[in-house]
């Protein structure tokens, strides 16, 4: 018996009850917890088999992350497994919630398992930078076969209780974890079962032992989106030696595997991630224990690209959605795009053949702001200008229920401004979603001067109740991602007058791991947006004029800073587009140099980071690693670099301040001088983490 881990017993069955919130995590409280109750319910001579259960929301779900790169504590997972696979009584493990990473591992160490139906089953390590390291690429493929082995190890993604029963990784459906545990370890013993080990039973690995292809096909399709990540290639390789070496030289060499990924710089970004991701959602400011309003039903005004893609967000997380347009006809549209949208999944397997069907039926398109009525958040997704922004907040202040939280999607504007055209700014927020709304998983949540702490929190609990990352931000000029990104775009400009070419700037920052080069994404956006707007406000761009004079507006026009054939969303590079540039410097009696993919990415990121600092500074991100959550979920900032804030402390704040007071003098920029905090830190050999600690101390 321990704090954590209890034993009771019901006649000639064991029942070893983890209970350790939140998630029944394997700390070594746990571990030791279960080693010793396993260990008396073996020696206690009236017990016949035993049950491994757990308290509270969910089974074990995994190893404790927090432990990683601290000294271990005795006894080890592979010990506390070994004791438990060896037992010559049989071990059910009986599941609800979540059985992942180093918990679905102590389930395969038993004999039998069980689950209720709402269980789900999986090997996340994966997304943590790490392989499974307690034996789970050797028994899980012994469980399921090798390529359904190789969808969860290599993947990460967690599979149902029903697809563990129809693959053999559980046993039965039961109704409750214990009782149903209990029933099925009586069933055992009066049946005199044998004892299942996993380690002794090659059989579902023979096809793939005659034809490794089977493996091989099953690691490509996995793997084609695993660019620059080390830990599912070597996840893969830990599945291969399953498949060809005996058990025990495959635990070892798992192990190994393992023991690298642990202490390598991408698991430590990957954790890192993990828990930022998790801090984003605690709002700093609110008093503990401010509760979220209720929200049975979301109005989203505006049923296009964004509107649209919020309302899909909504519908799939199963809440009710009035979706506003001003006439038939664009509704119509924007219920056709979402429909096929959701076909096209469905043709895909990604959905349910029944759910297009199922998920329509929860959105009421209406026409008229009026039928805001009835919606408990609404979210407002019109044209992006303030005039039009404010007559429609003017007009929710008529219609909108009592305490209804109303939120702007904006990706700029001001919200203090927005909330002002109402008689209730306390429910007044932003909602920044990113485009294409139902995929990205951010959402910066604006709070503005006058935001009642609980709509703050009922727009945090929303978003990650439809499966969204949020984070909260003060009100300024794009808030924290294209605040930042402002930065960027700057540089990249300017870069391309002083001799670069759009291809090599991009390829740059893909390499540092971004899914897109800033040119390559203006021609998915569009030029002549920007061309537009500069021509409104008198300004000049000569390289990116030239070009839209040229009719190039990127993708629509299939050229830009690139050429695209064939209707292709390739971008190729163009001599054309080179020949713009250099007439263009030549008008202006400029000449090219040599730019050197150093300064290309050093001038793409650092910029950026300083922006963070003064974004900082000025409290409109309450912490670094809501900045970084923003980069991960915003803009596929590479999870394996941790973030921008994170990925800056680890090329050192002195070397970051030095090169930009260095490009602040040299292309005469003084924008680029670092900010006060970034000087600080530099100055006393600090890191932006450093803060952090500081703020959870004080
Ligand atoms: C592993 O197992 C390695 C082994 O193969 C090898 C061993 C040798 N550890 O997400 P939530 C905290 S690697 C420590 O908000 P939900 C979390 O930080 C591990 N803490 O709840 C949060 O704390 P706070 C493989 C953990 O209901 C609180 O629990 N396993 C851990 O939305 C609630 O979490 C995984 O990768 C942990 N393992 O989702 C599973 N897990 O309240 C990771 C959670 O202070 N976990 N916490 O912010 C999850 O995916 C989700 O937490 C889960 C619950 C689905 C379980």
């Amino acid at each position: 018996m321990s704090e954590v881990v209890k034993l009771e017993r019901h006649d000639v069955i064991a029942i070893v009850t983890v209970d350790s919130p939140p998630v029944n995590a394997l700390s070594a409280a746990v571990r030791g917890g279960i080693f010793e109750c396993m260990k008396t319910a073996i020696a206690d001579p009236e017990v016949k088999a035993i049950v491994l259960t757990c308290g509270g929301r969910t089974f074990i779900a995994g190893a404790d992350i927090t432990e990683f790169g601290k000294p271990p504590k005795p006894p080890g997972l592979a010990e506390v497994l070994v004791l438990m696979e060896n037992s010559p009584k049989p071990i059910v493990a009986a599941i609800h919630g979540t059985a992942l990473g180093g918990g679905l591992e102590v389930a395969l160490a038993c004999h039998y398992r069980v689950a209720v139906k709402e269980a789900r089953l999986g090997l996340p390590e994966v997304k943590l930078g790490l392989l499974p390291g307690a034996g789970g690429t050797q028994r899980l493929p012994r469980a399921v076969g090798p390529e359904l082995a190789v969808k969860m190890i290599v993947g990460g993604d967690p599979i149902s209780a029903a697809e563990a029963l129809k693959n053999g990784l559980i046993e039965e459906i039961v109704e409750g974890p214990a009782s149903g545990g209990e029933a099925f370890a009586r069933k055992l013993v009066s049946e005199k079962r044998p004892l299942r080990r996993l380690r002794d039973d090659d059989s579902k690995l023979a096809a793939a032992k005659a034809d490794i292809s089977i493996f091989t096909n099953a690691v490509a399709a996995m793997t084609k989106k695993a660019r620059g990540l080390e830990a599912p290639f070597a996840a893969a390789d830990a599945v291969r030696a399953a498949i060809e070496l005996p058990f025990d030289e495959g635990l070892k060499k798992e192990r190994e595997g393992f023991l690298k990924l642990v202490s390598s710089d991408q698991s430590k970004a990957q954790r890192y991630a993990f828990f930022a991701e998790r801090e984003a959602s605690k709002i700093a400011g609110v008093p503990d224990g401010t509760k979220p309003r209720k929200v049975d039903r979301v109005a989203i005004i505006g049923a296009g690209t964004m509107g649209g893609g919020i309302a899909m967000s909504f519908a799939n997380a199963g809440i009710p959605v009035t979706l506003i347009e001003t006439t038939d006809e664009a509704l119509k549209r924007g219920m056709g795009i979402m429909q096929k949208n959701w076909e096209a999944t469905a043709a895909r397997g990604g959905i349910p053949a029944d759910a297009p069907a199922k998920r329509m039926a929860l959105i009421d398109g209406k026409v008229g702001l009026e039928n805001v009525k009835d919606a408990d958040l609404v979210i407002e997704a019109v044209f992006e200008t303030m005039a039009v922004k404010k007559e429609v907040f003017g007009k929710l202040d008529q219609f909108a229920k009592p305490g209804a939280v109303l939120a702007s999607n904006t990706s700029y504007l001001n919200i203090d401004e927005i909330a002002k055209e109402t008689k209730r700014p306390q429910d007044v927020l932003g909602m920044h979603f990113f485009s294409p709304a139902n995929v990205m998983k951010l959402c910066e949540i604006v709070r503005a001067d006058k935001t009642a702490p609980d709509a703050l929190s009922t727009a945090v609990a929303i978003s990650r109740k439809i499966a969204k990352v949020p984070a909260v931000v003060g009100v300024c000029d794009g808030f924290v991602g294209n605040r930042m990104l402002a930065q960027r775009g700057k540089q990249s400009e300017k870069l391309l007058f002083e001799g670069a070419l759009p291809q090599q700037v991009d390829a740059v920052v893909t390499k540092f791991g971004m899914p897109m080069g800033p040119f390559a994404m203006s021609d998915l956006a569009g030029l002549d947006i920007g061309w537009r707007s500069r021509k409104d406000r008198g300004i000049k761009s000569e390289i990116a004029d030239a070009l839209c004079e040229a009719g190039r507006f990127g993708q629509k026009t299939g050229k830009g800073y690139y050429k695209y054939e064939g209707g292709s969303r390739s971008p190729l590079s163009d001599p054309d587009v080179e020949k713009v540039i250099d007439e263009t410097l030549q008008k202006l009696g400029k000449k090219r140099r040599t730019v050197s993919d150093e300064e290309i990415l050093e001038r793409m990121m650092y910029p950026m980071i300083n922006e963070g600092a003064r974004i900082l500074e000025e409290g409109i991100a309450a912490r670094p690693s809501d900045i970084d959550v923003i980069w991960l979920y915003g803009y596929g900032w590479p999870i394996y670099r941790g973030g921008p804030m994170f990925w800056a402390d680890s090329v050192g704040l002195k070397h970051i301040a030095d090169r930009l007071s260095h490009y602040a003098k040299e292309t005469n920029d003084p924008s680029l001088e670092p900010a006060p905090l970034l000087k600080r830190l530099a100055a006393e050999g600090k890191t932006f983490a450093s803060l952090a600690e500081k703020s959870k101390a004080a």
